[in-house]
């Protein structure tokens, strides 16, 4: 895969030299270059942002330098230097929700370009011009604000590399892993089984599999009905037993009307 990222704080993006990151780019896996967007601008002070027509606070991204970034690493033929078309992730408060299932079909993808804005974001025309050129998604990494979308490109591309071939070496626990189920995770214990007079749960030591099994999926679905009743609510009913309703009513989630307990 291929990852262009425009930014004018091209610094923000040291930690991808990292960990499994920094290894699937010395691997080859990834192909990742950080641009800096004041390298498209001609004026003495490299300005990118201006006032916001219609007033309001603050400033906007100037079109300009953005229009000559997208123009150079989506270029609009297919050029002989192995460009290809991206799809262009611009990080907003008012774009879609990015979740597992995006990170899922982003790593589909063979090159992805992402536009960092700052100040109060970016012209739309640069978004509506790109689109007329390449597939533009607008996301947002959840309902709080940032500064700018540099620290939402740092977790979608953590999410979307290590789904890609190669990049994790253990690649069975992918599907085991919290949200492909649907709920989050039991709790984890190592050793030593007892610290500060905390014991390790006794079935977890007892070797009894289906014992331990069953235990880990009440303490998921006890801890989702706590702390995350919208992942109850969107269960296929019919994957809810009746020992799975019970371990729900202990994290004090009401089973809607309706569901017939088997
Ligand atoms: C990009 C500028 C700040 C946004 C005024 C000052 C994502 N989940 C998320 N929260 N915030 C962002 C985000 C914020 C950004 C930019 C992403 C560019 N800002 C602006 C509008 C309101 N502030 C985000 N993904």
């Amino acid at each position: 895969m291929r990852v262009d990222i425009v930014s004018i704080f091209p610094e923000y993006f040291a930690p991808l030299d990292l960990s499994l990151i920094g290894k699937a780019r010395a691997n080859g896996l990834l192909r990742l270059a950080v641009h800096d967007l004041r390298t498209w601008t001609h004026d003495v002070h490299r300005t990118v942002d201006d006032t916001p027509y219609g007033g309001g606070p603050g400033m906007v991204m100037r079109p300009e330098p953005w229009g000559e970034a997208l123009d150079a690493l989506a270029p609009d033929e297919l050029s002989p230097d192995g460009h290809t078309l991206p799809r262009l992730l611009v990080p907003s408060p008012a774009g879609v929700p990015f979740t597992q299932a995006m990170a899922h079909e982003l790593a589909t993808e063979s090159h992805l370009l992402f536009a960092c804005g700052r100040y109060e974001g970016i012209d739309q025309r640069v978004l509506d011009h790109a689109a007329t050129r390449m597939p533009v998604t607008e996301v947002s990494l959840g309902d709080y604000v940032l500064f700018g979308g540099e620290v939402a490109v740092l977790v979608i591309l953590e999410a979307v590399t290590r789904l890609l071939p190669g990049v994790l070496g253990n690649a069975g626990s992918l599907d085991e892993e919290s949200h492909a189920h649907g709920l989050l995770e039991a709790p984890l214990y190592t050793k030593p089984a007892t610290w500060r007079d905390l014991d390790v749960p006794e079935v977890l030591r007892s070797g009894d599999h289906a014992r331990i099994a069953r235990w880990r999926r009440d303490e998921a679905l006890r801890r989702t009905a706590a702390r995350r009743p919208d992942l109850v609510g969107a269960l296929p009913p019919e994957s809810l037993d009746q020992r799975d309703r019970a371990a729900l009513d202990r994290g004090g989630f009401q089973s809607p009307p309706g569901h017939v307990a088997k």
